[in-house]
């Protein structure tokens, strides 16, 4: 069913078991998206493995290692409407390995729910994912302090956890005073759908209630088409289908398309989401579709699909301005991390640091200097080991913002002031 609702992709995001799959599953279950019956087979499932508790997160977990150690590792997509919007939900995983696949679900998310449990508060990944929703680009979250049972719905718990967490998203950019604190127990249901007895000195929105909150985000429909590609299968008798999720521009039927860096051109046969046909798709939309004269193998996750006469920008080098997340020494020329920007994962080498900056006011505080340090923002020359999908946040915002990492933690997050592009035909 076509739903004449706004869309809105929905990042689920939060330190390991603080309960992001449960909250998820709890809403999907609460908005009528999943019925009572399959959390129930679940739930006996789960008793029957030694896995107690975790009905709610399986309707995310889906894969058998995830559902083995409890844990979530690759993101999963699942629809739930609220009054006012429907909702693609982008649960992310906590565990520190499987950051990178975080931030291929915060690149594709409007808004995001950051999950905290209130017996722990704010833990290393909180701080990670807070940093890297904010440097992604997304702008609207809302906080649930989670497992409220587990501290007795105790009040003061809650507003110390709000305290550390106020703290932490001030530090990024967010406003604590126009974001909502939600105390909530997942597991046990309360203020989810309706406040609940338990807390009654809560006097704020409930969460599903407060999700009606967000403001619809922009449609850059003005700009050209850009997709950037999360998967491609192969099905037969329809043929390749790349999946992603359109960022700018618009996607329509018959439209002749380029794929960059992979440099083949085909046109689109079909789109689809949510299993249903469309005729166009716009920004924010999560689609399939089927192009011809492409094959499965021609095309991969991190290329990005563009308008033939339009394409998409592959950059030689390109300069960026950086803030340091933390690094254990000292950032030089020559460093090579990865660089994760929308759906690619590309090494590159930082050629030239240009200037040191203020974080706080942006002005020039060293020029060339020798290395950066944690905390030091900078603008910096970087060449990618191979090519890749680039566009300065002036142009197109969604795909200039990129987070940095290495040995399994972020380094850095920045976004494309500039770029030097490379001729591809
Ligand atoms: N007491 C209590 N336990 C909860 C609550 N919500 C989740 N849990 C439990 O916390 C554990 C982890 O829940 P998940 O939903 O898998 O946590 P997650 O944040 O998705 O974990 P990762 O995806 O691995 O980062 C499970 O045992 C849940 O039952 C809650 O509100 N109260
Ligand atoms: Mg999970």
């Amino acid at each position: 069913m076509a739903s004449e609702k706004p869309h809105m992709n929905l990042a689920v995001i939060g330190h390991i078991d603080h309960g992001k799959s449960t909250t998820v599953g709890r809403m999907m279950f609460e908005t009528g998206a999943v019925p009572a019956h399959i959390i129930e087979g679940y739930r006996k499932e789960a008793e029957s493995k030694g896995k107690a508790t975790f009905e709610f997160a399986w309707v995310m977990d889906n894969l058998k290692e995830e559902r083995e150690r409890g844990i979530t590792i690759d993101i999963a997509h699942k629809r739930f409407d609220t009054p006012k919007f429907y909702f693609t939900v982008v649960d992310c995983p906590g565990h520190r390995d499987f950051v990178k696949n975080m931030i291929t679900g915060a690149s594709q998310a409007d808004a995001a729910i950051l999950v905290v449990a209130a017996p722990d508060g704010v833990m290393e990944q909180t701080k990670e994912h807070v940093f890297l929703a904010r440097t992604l680009g997304i702008s609207q979250i809302i906080i649930a302090i989670n497992k409220m049972d587990a501290v007795k719905f105790d009040e003061k718990r809650f507003n110390e956890v709000k305290k550390d967490l106020s703290d932490l998203i001030k530090m990024v950019g967010y406003k604590p005073e126009e974001t909502l604190f939600i105390p909530i127990s997942a597991l046990g249901g309360q203020n989810i759908k309706v406040n609940s007895p338990e807390m009654s000195w809560y006097k704020g929105l409930p969460l599903i209630t407060a999700l009606d909150t967000f403001k619809t985000p922009d449609k850059p429909t003005d700009k050209p088409l850009r997709l950037p590609i999360q998967d491609v299968y192969s099905i037969s008798g329809i043929g390749t289908v790349p999946v992603g999720r359109v960022e700018t521009g618009i996607m329509k039927k018959g439209m002749k398309v380029s794929f960059m860096p992979a440099n083949k051109d085909g046109e689109i046969k079909s789109i689809e989401m949510h299993h249903e046909e469309i005729p166009q798709a716009v920004p924010g939309d999560n689609v399939g579709f089927n192009v011809r004269g492409i094959g499965k193998g021609d095309i991969r996750r991190g290329d990005v699909c563009g308008p033939a006469d339009s394409p998409p920008t592959v950059a030689d080098e390109f300069t960026a301005q950086i803030v340091v997340l933390q690094h254990p020494s000292a950032l030089t020329v020559g460093y090579t991390p990865v660089f994760h920007c929308h759906t690619a994962q590309t090494a590159c080498t930082f050629v030239e640091l240009k200037k040191k900056l203020d974080p706080r006011s942006g002005q020039t505080k060293e020029e060339n200097p020798t290395f950066l340090k944690t905390g030091d923002a900078a603008i910096v020359v970087i060449k990618p080991t191979k090519p890749m999908v680039i566009e300065t946040v002036k142009e197109l915002p969604q795909l200039g913002r990129f987070a940095v990492r290495d040995m399994g933690s972020t380094i850095a997050a920045g976004m494309c002031i500039a770029i030097q592009p490379k001729q591809m035909r």
